[in-house]
C-alpha cells in the first residue's frame, strides 16, 4: 500500500502494510526477493527506471525502506549491512576539521568506531553525559556539526530528553541523530520528537529473531536523504536481498512483539529490583529509574532490555552461565531471552576507566527479555537466584 493511504493508520497497519504492494508480474502478495546484483539495459546507458546496479537499487531493499520510513514517522528510509555501517554513514557525512558530541555510553562498537576509526580521518569527538541538556550544550563547538545520542543507552539505560537536544543541535546549525536501537519505532518515534536522523542496528528489534545483521535509518528531509544516499552509494555498506526480506517479514509483528518484550521486560524488572541477591534494576519503566517521567514523555513503553547489577563478577558470572532460558550471548532484540556481562563482552572495548565511570562494573548484568511466557522467565531467573522472600 502506499504512504499517503496509510498516514491516518495504526501503526501495525503500518508495519504489516506501509510500502508493500503485491508484485506486479504475478500478484505474489509478499515481496520476492530480488536475488540478482544487476539488470539487463535495453540500450546503452539507458537502464531500466532507476535499477542499473545491485548496490544502487534493489526492490526488496526498496521496499524495506518504504515500511520503515513509515513506522518511524519519516519520509524515506534507508537500509545497512550492519548497524555500525549505518552511524558510520551518518557520521561520513562530515568531513576532517568536523565536530562531533556523542554521548559516551553508547554500544562498546559504537565507541570503538568512533575512538579508533573515524578519529584518524581527522573527525573529533567529544564524549558527554547527555542525560543533562547543559553538558551536552557546553561541549557544543563552532565546529560541531553532529550530536549523536543513544536513548535508552546500552546498557546502562540513560535516557536523553530528545526533543531539548533537538533544539540545541539545531540552534548550533548541527544534526541530531538517535541510536533508537533500543526502543524501538514502536515504543518511540525520534523523528516526531525533532530529531533528524533515527538510527537502529536492525540486527535487535527491528528484525526481532536473531538471524540477520542490519543496519537501518530514517529521516524526514529529502536532502538529507540524498546525501545518504549518495554516501552509501559511494561506499558501499548494503545489506543482501535476502537480509531485507527477513528483516521485512519481522518487522510485520513489530508492534505484538514488542507489546509482549514490554510486559515481559516490567515484570522481570519488577521481580529482580528489590531481589536480595541483586544491588540495582536499571530499567527506565520502573519508577526507581531517575528518568522515569522523562522516559514516560517520550516512550510509550519500555522494551525487553533491562541491566542488574549484581555486585561482583563472581557473581555476575554465577548468574549468566546458569539460566536455561536466558542463554548468554551478545547481542539483544530476538524473540527469545539473552543474557551477558557487558563489562566483558559487549563493552570490553570501551577504556575501563569510562566503563568504571559509567557504573559498567563487572557485576552488571544485562537481560534481553524475550516473548516467551512470563512465568517461566521469572522461574528460570528463581532457579539461578534463588526465590526474591527467602
Ligand atoms: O551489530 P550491529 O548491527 O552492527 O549494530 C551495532 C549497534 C548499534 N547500536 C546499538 C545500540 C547496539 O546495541 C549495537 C549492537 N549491539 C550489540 C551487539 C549488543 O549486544 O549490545
Amino acid at each position: 500500500m502506499q504512504d499517503a493511504d496509510m498516514n491516518d493508520m495504526g501503526f501495525g497497519t503500518r508495519a504489516i502494510h506501509a510500502g508493500v504492494t503485491p508484485e506486479p508480474v504475478t500478484g505474489a502478495i509478499m515481496t520476492p526477493i530480488f536475488q540478482t546484483s544487476t539488470y539487463v539495459q535495453p540500450a546503452v546507458g539507458k537502464p531500466n527506471g532507476h535499477y542499473d546496479y545491485g548496490r544502487t537499487a534493489n526492490p526488496t531493499r526498496e521496499t524495506l525502506e518504504a515500511n520503515v520510513a513509515a513506522l518511524e514517522s519519516g519520509t524515506r528510509a534507508m537500509a545497512f549491512a550492519s548497524g555500525l555501517a549505518a552511524i558510520e554513514a551518518v557520521v561520513k557525512l562530515l568531513s576532517a576539521g568536523d565536530h562531533v558530541v556523542s554521548e559516551e555510553n553508547t554500544y562498546g562498537g559504537t565507541t570503538r568506531m568512533f575512538t579508533r576509526v573515524l578519529s584518524r580521518l581527522g573527525i573529533e569527538f567529544s564524549y558527554v553525559d547527555s542525560r543533562d541538556p547543559h553538558t551536552v550544550a557546553a561541549a557544543i563547538r563552532p565546529e560541531t556539526k553532529l550530536v549523536h545520542v543513544e536513548t535508552p543507552t546500552n546498557p546502562m539505560m540513560r535516557v536523553c530528553d530528545i526533543r531539548a537536544l533537538a533544539d540545541l543541535a539545531h540552534g548550533a546549525d548541527a544534526l541530531l541523530c538517535v541510536d533508537n536501537t533500543f526502543a524501538s519505532p514502536y515504543n518511540q518515534r525520534p523523528l516526531e520528537l525533532g530529531a533528524d536522523i533515527s538510527v537502529h542496528s536492525s540486527t535487535k528489534y527491528m528484525n526481532g529473531h536473531s538471524d540477520v545483521i542490519g543496519g537501518l535509518l530514517a529521516v524526514k528531509d529529502e536532502e538529507l536523504w540524498d546525501e545518504l544516499m549518495f554516501l552509501r552509494k559511494s561506499t558501499g555498506a548494503v545489506p543482501g536481498p535476502l537480509d531485507c526480506f527477513l528483516t521485512l517479514r519481522g518487522l510485520k509483528t513489530l508492534h505484538v512483539r514488542m507489546e509482549r518484550h514490554n510486559r515481559n521486560g516490567l515484570a522481570v524488572a519488577r521481580w529482580l529490583e528489590g531481589h536480595p541477591n541483586v544491588d540495582r534494576v536499571i530499567y527506565p519503566g520502573l519508577e526507581s529509574h531517575p528518568q522515569h517521567a522523562l522516559a514516560a514523555s517520550q516512550m510509550s513503553g519500555f522494551t525487553g532490555m533491562v541491566s542488574a547489577d549484581v555486585g561482583t563478577l563472581e557473581r555476575a558470572k554465577a548468574f549468566t552461565e546458569n539460566t536455561r532460558l536466558f542463554s548468554l550471548a551478545e547481542s539483544l532484540g530476538g524473540v527469545e531471552s539473552l543474557i551477558s556481562v557487558p563489562a566483558l563482552m559487549t563493552h570490553a572495548s570501551v577504556p575501563e576507566d569510562l566503563r568504571a565511570e559509567m557504573g559498567v562494573t563487572p557485576g552488571l548484568v544485562r537481560l534481553s527479555v524475550g516473548i516467551e511466557d512470563e512465568q517461566d522467565l521469572i522461574a528460570d531467573l528463581k532457579t539461578v537466584l534463588g526465590p526474591k522472600d527467602s
